[in-house]
């Protein structure tokens, strides 16, 4: 289903991500509307007045038992319930075998993408890397391998409903499939410095046939290409 309030959704399981987010927000929206309720209705029936009178109160074992086990129900229902798909998208044993292998490298402020090249393998002589541009195809799966030079950051891309940190020293990895093609926002998702506002890059989503053509014109043009203008000036090996 989709919501005029969110991003469009363009990754496999986007819609099973945006049912979830629905069913916490109807049982924490129905909680939040029965406290606000009780909470007003307490400060106006017990408020100032002529004949009101301070008592003291005991405290009840029987209200703590029900205050503690409800919730403590509905955390474990949602844990249950959440539990397939929370595995189908973040268990490393669960990532597609024929995913094709994108290595991304954030570091402030800007996310590095190194593509496996027409051999479909990394660590080959035909990989390239681009700097905040990440062009996949629509149906195919991919899988990544994340990791930081610096600061921890986190890989966002909203319409993929898709976050995972970015954290020195470590390598996470993880999968999509895009579901429709188009152009979107890769956003840091992790305050990571002074230039966080604009660590952003593109995600473009392709047929086959338009990726081919990008991907081909990239080996053409295998010299790196200059930085741009505002590019955050870096020193040492760049991740090509
Ligand atoms: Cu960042």
């Amino acid at each position: 289903m989709q919501h005029w309030w969110f991003p469009a959704n363009a990754s496999s399981y986007g819609g099973q991500l945006d049912s979830l987010f629905f069913v916490i927000l109807y049982i924490t929206g129905a909680v939040f509307l029965i406290v606000e309720v009780a909470l007003l209705y307490f400060l106006f029936r017990y408020r100032r007045g002529a004949n009101q009178t301070a008592t003291y109160i005991e405290g009840s074992t029987a209200a703590e038992i029900v205050w503690t086990t409800i919730p403590a129900a509905i955390c474990i229902f949602l844990a249950l319930f959440s539990q397939r798909l929370w595995s189908e998208i973040k268990d490393p044993d669960r990532i597609p075998p024929d995913a094709v292998p994108l290595e991304i490298t954030a570091k402030q402020f800007e996310w590095h993408i190194r593509y496996p090249g027409p051999d479909g393998r990394q660590g080959s002589d035909d990989d390239f890397s681009k700097r905040n541009e990440l062009h996949v195809v629509v149906g195919r799966n991919y899988a990544f391998r994340l990791t930081s030079e610096d600061v921890i950051h986190s890989f966002f891309v909203p319409v993929f409903r898709l976050k995972q940190d970015a954290v020195p020293g470590m390598h996470l990895s993880g999968w999509f499939r895009p579901t429709s093609t188009g152009q979107w926002e890769i956003a840091c998702a992790e305050l990571c410095g002074l230039g966080h506002y604009r660590m952003r890059g593109r995600v473009w989503v392709h047929t086959a046939e338009d990726f081919d053509r990008w991907q081909a014109s990239q080996a053409a043009g295998a010299a790196p290409a200059a930085p741009p203008a505002d590019s955050v000036a870096s020193s040492g090996a760049r991740a090509s």
